[in-house]
């Protein structure tokens, strides 16, 4: 049995690791300690794409043999590394179509329970992607957006509506590689096309139409997520937050919201407002009801409303175990199957509300948009009775962090450049003068097969002392959330160059931006730099890099491609599902920057990475001429 301190750093996940071990509960911790990788897999080395094999081949003698239709190891590893991008792209390319199509029934009025809450984005985007704005209505605008931004979707021909925010230099590259996304559904059912068996074989082909379909998400479904979840319910602006267990409070109802759409989320806020439930809950003996968010959806409301955050992917078994959670309402993505045994033993109701997503042992009670409070107060009526029959023993960790979260694209120009010259060029002037040496953006997920937060913290320590300003979303943000980063205060833990820069506009080192479609915000930022100017002419050209240390999902494979073809340097953690020495390897960490996209880098230790990542940004930086 493995020792709970080498499991996570966090805290509160220890101590509800031991309680649970108390009370013979079972987590995907304990899982992963005793199912061991299938080796084979982890190197990508097998093929299951017919039925002739399944077919696996030997990592330590790759080209020694081929799959029974005659694949060769690079054929099979560009296929699996596909799908996993398909896969990935779908998820969040659905998620934004979802919102899409939440957005053109309130424009049409068909939904009143959801607005229009930010003109000024609605704006912006529009004028973005050049629709006309000038002394036209709200609704003109906001109808001419929708359908102009379904095309990211089910466009046949053409480019993206989102590929004139691209830089014009790294539009060049992807047109001249023919890689410029038409519609996500077009993309990814090209993808699934070719890596049938029997039709793309050529690694570098699949590859990419990989781009063009990873492409199609960063640039597409999930950018069009964020905007439009703006639109609909605001820009997030920095808010301190509360994060960790010790957000559940005993003598109230808590209900968790844990999943990825914010307008379940949203719908929720309202209900546990909702007097009648309030008055519910006291009647039951709660002081009141605590609305609390895990996850994406979480690390979304605590961006735009404040609403606390408990804690990341794998926290979401963990905090079952402290006996106080009076409901857990899931939507899509990221859901263990294993919440259902471990809600069960604390007679907590799992909800599971999405028409997408149902889970076998738990409670569905359908969200629907026309009437989102239906699904809501039923949920939140569900925990007042499960707060009244209380039975489990209830142990809350009393661990808070507060911290600034909220950094939206827009919210860093304007700290930067202030109200009346909103810039990224005083960003870039820091980068150029070397005050800050660069950008790392560090994302994604926990995995069970790397102690929980670690790879996250220890990597963003070293690179914010050597001055590199660290952009998080997700689980990554929540992990320093946890450790008290996401603070001014914490800008004594920067380089001399960063911490004064920190200091002197007084944000943190580390600035969170949100969720996992939120990376869409991470291109944004870096399209301005591009366009300010001083830092080359294209992505790749700038001091920047990338890394999801303890990355996980088909999700974060579909991010990390979408990122490399952008122009970025992103390492990952933990594992990659890959063998070296192979061509399809050499295509990926070094091929694909020569045809002047950027490059996967991999390792499991966190200072290498950091060295890495430094290493690549001093590169740019002398590339461009500003290194000292
Ligand atoms: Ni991103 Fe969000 Fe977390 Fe990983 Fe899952 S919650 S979408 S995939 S585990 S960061």
């Amino acid at each position: 049995e493995l020792n709970i301190k080498d499991i996570t750093i966090c805290d509160a996940t220890q101590q509800m690791l031991a309680k649970a071990r108390r009370e013979g509960v079972e987590t995907a911790f304990d899982r992963a300690a005793n199912m061991k990788a299938c080796p084979i897999g982890a190197d990508s080395a097998c093929c299951k794409h017919c039925a002739m094999g399944p077919c696996r081949l030997n990592a330590k003698d790759p080209y020694g043999k081929v799959g029974v239709c005659g694949a060769t190891i690079d054929t099979i590893q560009a296929r699996n590394f596909a799908r996993m991008v398909a896969s990935g792209a779908a998820a969040h390319t659905d998620h934004g179509m979802a919102m899409v199509d939440l957005f053109r029934e309130v424009v049409n009025g068909h939904i009143k329970e959801y607005r229009i809450k930010d003109v000024n984005k609605l704006v912006q985007v529009a004028e973005s992607i050049g629709i006309e704005t000038e002394d036209r209505s709200v609704k003109e605008i906001a109808t001419d957006l929708y359908k102009e931004l379904e095309r990211t979707y089910t466009q046949v021909e053409g480019e993206i509506p989102f590929a004139k925010r691209v830089p014009e230099k790294t539009l060049e590259v992807w047109r001249k590689m023919g890689i410029v996304p038409r519609g996500a559904m077009r993309e990814i059912m090209e993808l699934m096309h070719r890596t049938h068996i029997g039709v793309d074989q050529h690694y570098e082909n699949i590859t990419k139409q990989s781009s063009r379909t990873a492409l199609a998400d960063g640039w597409g479904g999930s950018m069009v997520a964020t905007e439009i979840s703006d639109i609909l319910f605001g820009t997030p602006t920095p808010i301190a937050v509360d994060v960790n267990m010790g957000v559940l409070k005993e003598d109230q109802v808590n209900v968790i919201v844990h999943g990825h759409e914010p307008n379940m989320f949203e719908s929720m806020l309202v209900s546990v407002n909702e007097p009648s439930l309030v008055q519910a809950a006291k009647d039951a003996g709660a002081q009141g009801i605590n609305l609390v968010g895990m996850c994406c959806s979480g690390a979304e409301m605590m961006s735009r409303h404040g609403v606390p955050h408990a804690g990341n992917f794998m926290s979401t078994e963990a905090i079952l175990v402290t006996g106080a959670v009076d409901a857990m309402c899931v939507d899509i993505q990221c859901i263990k199957q294993g919440l259902v045994s471990v809600a069960d033993c604390y007679k907590t109701p799992l909800i599971t509300t999405n028409t997408r997503a149902h889970i076998e042992g738990a409670t569905h009670i359908e969200f629907d948009d026309h009437e989102p409070q239906k699904c809501t107060d039923e949920v939140v009526i569900k925990a007042i009775q499960r707060f009244k029959n209380r039975t489990a023993a209830i142990e809350i960790p009393d661990i808070r962090n507060t911290g600034i979260h909220g950094f939206s694209h827009e919210y860093i120009n304007y700290m930067l450049g202030g109200s009346f010259r909103a810039s990224y060029a005083p960003l870039n002037d820091n980068i150029i003068n070397g005050r800050i040496r660069g950008v790392a953006g560090v994302v994604g997920c926990t995995n069970p097969r790397i102690k929980q937060d670690w790879a996250h913290v220890e990597l963003v320590k070293e690179l914010i002392k050597k001055d590199v300003l660290v952009l998080q979303t997700g689980c990554s943000q929540i992990s320093l959330a946890k450790e008290g980063f996401l603070t001014p205060e914490a800008a004594y833990l920067a380089g001399p160059g960063l911490k004064e820069v920190c200091e002197t506009v007084g944000m943190p080192p580390v600035l969170g931006l949100g969720s996992c479609v939120d990376n869409s915000r991470i291109l944004i930022a870096a399209s301005e730099m591009v366009r300010v100017g001083g830092l080359g002419n294209s992505i790749a050209d700038l001091p920047a890099a990338g890394a999801a240390p303890e990355w996980m999902s088909e999700k974060a494979i579909s991010i990390g491609q979408y990122f490399v073809a952008s122009g970025v340097y992103t390492v990952f953690g933990t594992t990659f599902p890959i063998v070296e020495e192979t061509k399809f390897h050499k295509l990926l960490f070094d091929g694909l920057e020569q045809q002047g996209l950027g490059k996967w880098g991999f390792s499991a230790d966190p200072y290498e990475m950091a060295r890495m990542m430094v290493d690549h940004i001093d590169k740019k930086r002398k590339a461009l001429g500003i290194d000292k």
